[in-house]
């Protein structure tokens, strides 16, 4: 817990700006090739994209019309960025594509954020259960978001992680993600699609998943996961997940030291006993990870101890606190972390 929570809190207060090694342009959507006071309505959303409109840098629209938009007073607030879909425009259903270059035979993981639009006064609005098919290489699954259950708001969208596997067949791959609601206005909403290549059949089977995650486009915000299972699988899990982020956090933890303060507090973490003993076995499922899917990282367990203390040190802080929804019956206990030393 400690180990996990703390880099969570590193992340945030360096604010990391990572590069994901994401195989789509514009994951995002932020690129656009209208300016915003040439929307339709300027600046708020530029709305009913028709099928084959490229407006979207990297992206076609598909099946019918969608809605592009953009942070404001009158709209919600995007998973990563500012600007986010509507997969149902004004004048009906419709999607995304793009294509991108795949490896016959290999496998890939498909990543996206998931929310319902919480505005009122269209036709269907009443369709609370917002449904969607990602479809690729001849597989497809689909995805729903009940907004009577997740009671989201254009305040809190409570994004969900949404994740589909599937193998390339060929060395050119389209991604198509389409409403599969015949409402206007008020479909699914998606944001930050990433597709990854999969090195190991072990990187999906994870007991975790991403809860909530409130990111500007610089990386600084909060994250949310929830985990179950041993020690090691939570270590695993929380690798898979924040894979990028830990691998970042840990190269800026060594250009932060320099090379000589960085062996030494290798030298000191390799000498600490870390209490309780389950801390190393999560810390072995999150090396596994990230040996699985950042294997040219080399991160080992010392690498980890070092990067978790480092927000200790340099900014005398405590680890984590947790508050809110995420606690249980109410409490705010908070975590400190000693890690020189550590009884
Ligand atoms: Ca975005």
């Amino acid at each position: 817990m400690k180990v996990r929570m703390s880099i969570l809190v590193l992340v945030v207060a360096l604010g990391v700006s990572f590069a994901r090694a994401n195989l789509l342009q514009n994951g995002s959507f932020e690129a656009y090739a209208k300016a915003p006071d040439m929307w339709t309505f300027p600046n708020i959303g530029d709305l009913q994209l028709s099928v084959g409109n490229t407006d979207i840098t990297g992206w076609i629209t598909i099946r019918g019309h969608i809605d592009y938009v953009e942070n404001s007073v009158y709209t919600w607030r995007a998973a990563d960025g500012e600007r986010s879909l509507d997969l149902c425009g004004d004048s009906g259903s419709g999607g995304v594509s793009q294509t991108f270059a795949t490896e016959p035979g290999a496998t890939y993981e498909v990543q996206f954020h998931m929310s319902g639009n919480p505005l009122t006064g269209y036709v269907g609005e009443d369709q609370l259960n917002k449904t969607l098919r990602v479809q690729v290489a001849g597989q497809s699954a689909d995805f729903s978001y009940d907004r009577a259950v997740e009671q989201n708001s254009m305040e809190d969208m409570k994004w969900k992680l949404q994740t589909f596997v599937f193998v390339a067949d060929s060395n050119s791959t389209t991604l198509e993600i389409f409403s599969t609601m015949d409402i206007i206005g008020v479909g699914p909403v998606i944001d930050n699609v990433q597709v990854f290549k999969i090195t190991s059949p072990y990187q999906y089977s994870i007991n975790g998943e991403l809860v909530e995650q409130q990111l500007s486009y610089s990386g600084q915000g909060h994250t949310v996961i929830r985990l179950w299972g041993s020690y090691y699988e939570m270590g695993y899990a929380h690798a898979h997940l924040l894979g990028d982020y830990i691998v970042d956090g840990v190269h800026q933890t060594k250009a932060i030291l320099g090379g000589g303060a960085y062996d030494g507090m290798r030298q000191v973490m390799a000498q600490a006993i870390w209490t309780p003993s389950t801390i190393e076995n999560e810390l072995d499922g999150m090396v596994d990870s990230l040996a699985s899917t950042h294997p040219e990282a080399g991160i080992d367990k010392l690498a980890l101890k070092v990067f978790n203390t480092l927000g200790d040190w340099a900014y005398a802080c405590r680890s984590h606190m947790c508050w809110g929804r995420y606690v249980i019956n109410g409490n705010s206990p908070s975590f400190v972390s000693t890690c020189i030393g550590v009884q």
